[in-house]
């Protein structure tokens, strides 16, 4: 259901940036799970650049029972710019939840109006992807900004209105990195790192989908993806889960 967003995103990367394959921990890079009533497989791909210290993203296909595309892309910490933020999923074709943002690492006035203000004419043409939902799991205050796609939606909409929202979202974010004047500095990138830092440690305790992984690939995996792959700078207090 996602895969020309992934398709789209890898060819977008690619023209774009000068990548370079990150290696994935041993076994994290692919994972098959029998144990649904259809087979689940989950394979991810990481990345970096000059100018991006990492992306990666991530495919669940369980057939009708779950398609999921997630993504997060850092900066290379030079830049302070937010990181794009991509989670689409759709459970059983009738529970499809969509998000994406350029998510803030700082909220100073400064920043927003350097980075979020400038999403917002982007953000009016696809007012109806915008529906202030509620989050259960997460702070709407930390690390969104006020221009967050996040939808509850249907197949169709997915391919006509996500689908084009998607490739606007990421040109935009590739201009924003193109454009962006980087800070060497060590105490500009110290505090950049650590944002980017802060930013994995907040995900990683409150992900919705460590239960989704639990399930179909078992806790050690799933502890293992989250705290080795997707959040890797994040540090595991005992017994977190
Ligand atoms: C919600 N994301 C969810 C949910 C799941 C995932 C299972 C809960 C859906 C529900 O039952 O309501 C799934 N999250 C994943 C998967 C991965 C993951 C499969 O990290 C990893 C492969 N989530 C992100 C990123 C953003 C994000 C980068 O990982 C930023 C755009 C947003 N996901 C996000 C939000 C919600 C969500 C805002 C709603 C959460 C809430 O209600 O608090």
């Amino acid at each position: 259901m996602y895969k020309p967003f992934q398709k789209y995103l890898e060819q977008a990367l690619f023209e774009t940036f000068e990548l370079t394959p990150s290696p994935i921990p041993l076994g994290l890079d692919r994972n098959v799970s029998e144990r649904g009533r259809s087979p689940a497989t989950i394979q991810s791909w990481c990345y970096r650049s000059p100018e991006m210290r990492k992306i990666r993203y991530t495919y669940i296909d369980a057939g009708e029972a779950a398609q999921v595309f997630n993504g997060v892309l850092y900066p290379n910490p030079c830049y302070d710019a937010p990181v794009l933020g991509i989670d689409f999923l759709s459970f059983g074709k009738k529970k499809i939840l969509v998000v994406m943002d350029f998510q803030p690492l700082f909220r100073d006035e400064a920043y927003l109006a350097k980075y979020i203000e400038p999403m917002g004419e982007m953000y009016d043409r696809y007012g109806d992807l915008a529906q202030n939902l509620g989050m259960k799991f997460y702070d709407a205050n930390q690390y969104f900004s006020k221009y967050l796609l996040f939808a509850k939606t249907d197949e169709a909409t997915v391919a006509s209105r996500v689908f084009p929202a998607f490739q606007d979202y990421v040109q935009s974010y590739i201009q924003l990195i193109k454009q962006a004047e980087p800070n060497h500095s060590p105490a500009s990138v110290e505090r950049i790192v650590a944002a980017q830092k802060a930013y994995d440690q907040y995900s990683a305790e409150r992900d919705p989908a460590h239960g989704l992984f639990t399930s179909y690939f078992g806790a050690e995996w799933a502890d293992r993806f989250l705290y080795e792959f997707l959040f890797e700078d994040a540090v595991q207090l005992a017994a977190s889960h």
